[in-house]
């Protein structure tokens, strides 16, 4: 620019010389045109901090489903790529007195439409959800509704964290001082629908110390209790409107994880009666007292997967990338779970770890630059909790997207290493 500073002594911007005014204009030109020289490259290079987010109602239907649900698809242990051993197979294995892996349960399904007869089909990204809810998203400002048909035999409901709702949508039963019309929400009857709204204000996004989206959960709170142990559970996440992107996700991430750690208690599912009468291959020998049948039932699941068996595919992401992870903790004093990455760091609640601490209803953020290329462990690192299969994996591939890093065992070598 020579000698033409940005500095124009003694005169008014408005008696600007012709120069000034084409600089004026080649940096108008410059500010819209930049942005997007950055669109193509990892989303934590974006600084786009206008917001040009125009609020929106977002509708989701959410049925609540019988489901059958085995905590081990694949039938063996995917952490040590063994079969189940003895220690594994008091959770896994079907018996005379034992219900095995699979359990009657009730979650949480999306619909396409308000028909209800048409499930939303899960992406491929979105199958590491296992068990849980669809993820419900919202951006500050917006307004979210969930219309939701109890297809099970007992009432339920939606009740969520964070935002804002009045008392006919707050989803739980109680001594609150509301009439008959207020209550409809807090037990849906079965085979009914009923719409739940809520709205984004401030308060319900990111506070002054958190990124670009803050996580939430929603859950039935009919039967608080049982209805946790059946499955009703999800993630929900609110974006700031300067970084949403208009399907709700934030602009400054490249890839999400909704995982919930839970000793899902299937003693206390609505469904144990049902469960050993289908399962179990002697049901009229089950003593329910019994403390070995107990404990084969409680089952130390991430998003319902026991021993690895959660879909690799699914937790797969590329080094360089703004992952974030929404980890839910829920259940009861047995679930102190201390979720730990193998590999890489991350940062939560401002600092720096590999280990987050969670408690029944804790939720916490936490957001990785992954650096380190491998398939990793990513478990609970109670130590009771590690061997009753608390423990699933994440793979971290290249920036183009090949498998491999410079320490990486090629697969029929790592056959021939022994164990
Ligand atoms: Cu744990």
């Amino acid at each position: 620019m020579g000698n033409h500073g940005f500095v124009v002594r003694g005169r008014g911007f408005l008696s600007v010389s012709p120069w000034w005014g084409l600089v004026i204009i080649l940096l108008a030109i410059l500010a819209v045109v930049a942005p997007g020289l950055y669109a193509t490259g990892p989303a934590a290079v974006k600084a786009n901090a206008a917001s040009n987010y125009v609020p929106q109602t977002r509708t989701y239907y959410i049925g609540a489903d019988e489901v059958q649900w085995n905590y081990a698809p694949t039938g063996k242990n995917q952490i040590t790529g063994e079969p189940f051993d003895e220690a594994a197979q008091v959770f896994t294995k079907q018996g005379p007195q034992r219900i095995g892996s699979t359990y009657i349960k009730s979650l949480y399904q999306e619909y396409t439409d308000s028909s209800f007869k048409t499930l939303k089909q899960r992406t491929p990204a979105e199958q590491h959800l296992g068990f849980q809810g669809p993820v419900i998203r919202g951006v500050v400002g917006d307004t979210i509704k969930v219309v939701f048909k109890n297809n099970l035999d007992r009432p339920a409901s939606v009740h969520v964290h964070g935002v804002f709702y009045d008392k006919s949508s707050e989803g739980a039963p109680y001594n609150d001082g509301t009439g008959a019309a207020a209550k409809v929400d807090d037990g849906v009857a079965p085979g009914s629908t009923y719409s739940y709204s809520y709205e984004v204000p401030e308060r319900a996004g990111p506070g002054p110390m958190d990124g670009s989206s803050v996580m939430w959960m929603y859950h039935s709170h009919t039967d608080e209790v049982a209805d946790d142990y059946s499955g009703l559970v999800g993630p929900m996440v609110i974006t700031k409107a300067s970084a949403a992107r208009a399907d709700g996700t934030p602009n400054d991430v490249d890839r999400e994880f909704f995982l919930q750690f839970k000793v899902s208690d299937e003693n206390s599912s609505p469904y144990l009666q049902r469960n050993i009468d289908k399962y179990a291959g002697k049901p009229a020998t089950v003593k329910t007292d019994d403390e070995d049948f107990g404990e084969s039932n409680l089952m130390h699941s991430i998003n319902g997967y026991v021993y690895g068996n959660q879909p690799l595919e699914s937790m797969t992401m590329r080094k360089g990338e703004h992952v974030r992870w929404y980890l839910m903790g829920m259940g009861t004093e047995v679930d102190l779970h201390t979720p730990h990455w193998h590999g890489n760091t991350v940062t939560a609640l401002g600092m720096r770890t590999d280990v987050v601490n969670l408690l029944p209803a804790s939720m916490v953020v936490a957001d990785m630059v992954p650096d380190d290329v491998g398939t990793w462990l990513f478990h609970c690192h109670v130590n009771d909790h590690i061997s009753a299969g608390m423990l699933t994996r994440y793979r971290v591939l290249n920036e183009d997207g090949s498998v491999g890093g410079t320490t990486q065992t090629a697969p029929d070598a790592a056959a021939h290493a022994g164990h």
